[in-house]
């Protein structure tokens, strides 16, 4: 019997996606079923102009309002809907509730030398303490304190500051709601107070009136408006507060045991790797070792490190295609799986790798700078890239143990990037653990979760977990233990410093 329709909305760097999730219920044992089914995929491509870099928010928002119009189409009939966005990025509403402007991409150039220049003035220790988070210059603390420096005439304008997942689901209900998984990623919001540091805003001249006071994820945000109705002929579904940011949702559905503690990857565009805990650790330790401290879903704190990722080669790819080659992310890990192993490394969180474009060369310069073989064919790059990936998440699993104390058995691996099979097994070998795998669209299903709790049909996270264990099977990759993985480590360990 059908128990529940949902709607998720996960919009990620690369791309964006729809997908229905319908729960099931075995009327002979009483279990029930998560199954979801992709309706709408489309691609989030950022724009550059006037030397700022752009996301293009109202082609996202139609691909939404596409996607609605389309499930309702196909016959299916969900009962609330949530979003789910990368994170720090936002849009200001001036007084009457409309947009001022085009919201920035956290990419933008703005923001280069505000952390050191905010480390300077408020001091690194105070703002870890008051943020818990890793300094990336993305963070929206340093996006509206860049904007403040330019004397933007936006900022001044603004009445309200609306995350990106919220912005969205504002344009679709007519409800301004800020949800507490994104507010977390500011570094604007108190870990420990649990509050907005309204004192830190005033400190930067950063207008604490644009703050609205967090909800939590499971919370019902409203109705879809008239308008959005009768425009796409469907029913006024409601929109429900999900764990708003990608990687909270994703962390949401990762299939781990109850009670235990369990570290998990979350492998996008970027590579955050973490543990659930139940308090942040805001130590000067933690903090030398530069580990975020992100809201979770259901009250957790993620300890986690935010790790360049597979953006690296989401760029070199962009870089062949425009040059003709139309090669695929498969293509690559074939062409990767032909060249000889361990040439050469990079250190895949060092700056130069952080903007877009001329990544290949930027790759190169790291090698030779760096007096390695210098990788030239498609295969050599890419090799390069994944080697030096699983190599980084060794080094970032065993930082965290030293922070949390706890030997994590093996790693769970969630999101588009455990399609890369040889990614997957790499990170086994270099961790000489096991590799757990699935499910690929966990934001989407974290998301669905939510809703599923907001609807009364589960519990808690602790029950939304176990509907994703059973729901979506589990891959294992055994660590292929070599000797060569262990030196290959040394060498890489060398790179660590360059920044
Ligand atoms: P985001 O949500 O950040 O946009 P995804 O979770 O969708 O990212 O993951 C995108 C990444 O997944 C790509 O950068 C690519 O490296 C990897 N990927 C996607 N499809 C495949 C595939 N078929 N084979 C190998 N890797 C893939
Ligand atoms: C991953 C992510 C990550 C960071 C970045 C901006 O998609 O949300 O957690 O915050 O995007």
């Amino acid at each position: 019997t059908k128990l529940a329709t949902v709607l998720a909305f996960d919009l990620g760097a690369s791309s964006g996606r729809a997908l229905i999730g319908e729960l099931t219920g075995d009327a002979m044992n009483g279990q029930a079923k998560l199954q979801v089914t992709e309706i709408h995929r489309f691609p989030n491509q950022p724009i550059a102009v006037g030397g700022h870099l752009h996301w293009d928010i109202l082609r996202l928002l139609q691909e939404l309002k596409n996607a609605i119009r389309k499930a309702f189409q196909e016959g299916y009939e969900p009962q609330t809907f949530g979003i789910d966005t990368w994170g720090v990025d936002f849009g200001l509403l001036d007084a009457n509730g409309e947009l001022l402007g085009n919201p920035y991409h956290y990419r933008d150039p703005q923001t280069d030398g505000i952390v050191e220049e905010l480390g300077e003035l408020i001091g690194k220790s105070c703002l870890y303490e008051q943020g818990g988070l890793q300094f990336m210059p993305f963070n929206t603390i340093n996006q509206l304190y860049a904007m403040r420096k330019a004397e933007s005439p936006k900022l001044a304008a603004a009445s309200t500051l609306l995350l990106t997942p919220d912005l969205l689901a504002y344009f679709l209900t007519g409800e301004k709601v800020c949800e507490f998984t994104m507010a977390t990623t500011t570094q604007l919001f108190h870990p420990e107070e649990q509050a907005w540091n309204t004192a830190l805003m005033e400190r930067l001249g950063i207008p604490s009136r644009l703050f609205i006071e967090p909800i939590h994820p499971g919370t019902r945000i409203g109705p879809l408006t008239p308008e959005v109705c009768a425009e796409l002929d469907v029913p006024p579904i409601e929109a429900v507060a999900v764990g708003t940011h990608d990687t909270e949702s994703a962390i949401a559905a990762v299939p781990a045991a109850a009670g235990a503690p369990f570290a998990y990857l979350v492998c996008g565009t970027w590579s955050l790797l973490g543990t659930e805990l139940e308090q942040p650790i805001v130590t000067p330790e933690a903090m030398a070792l530069d580990f975020s401290n992100e809201g979770g879903v259901g009250g957790t704190y993620q300890l986690l490190k935010n790790i360049m990722g597979l953006w690296i080669l989401q760029e070199c790819k962009r870089e062949w295609d425009e040059q003709g080659a139309a090669v695929s992310f498969a293509e690559l890990v074939k062409l990767a799986e032909n060249v000889k192993p361990f040439r050469s490394f990079i250190q895949p969180d060092a700056s130069s790798f952080y903007a877009p474009s001329g990544m290949v060369s930027r790759i190169q310069s790291y090698c030779r700078e760096t007096s390695q073989p210098v990788p030239e064919s498609m295969g050599e790059v890419t090799r390069c890239v994944l080697e030096s990936l699983a190599l980084r998440y060794r080094q970032a699993l065993e930082q965290m143990e030293a922070l949390t104390g706890v030997a994590y058995s093996g790693l769970h691996m969630v999101g588009g990037g455990i399609q890369n099979e040889l990614l997957c097994q790499f990170t086994a070998n270099a961790l000489g653990r096991p590799v757990w795998t699935g499910p690929v669209e966990a934001s989407a299903i974290g998301n669905m979760l939510m809703q599923l709790v907001a609807l009364g049909q589960c519990m808690d996270l602790q029950a939304a977990r176990q509907l994703s264990a059973l729901s979506f099977p589990v891959d294992t990759y055994a660590s292929v233990q070599s000797d060569e993985w262990e030196v290959a480590y040394k060498t890489f360990a060398g790179l660590s410093s360059i920044k």
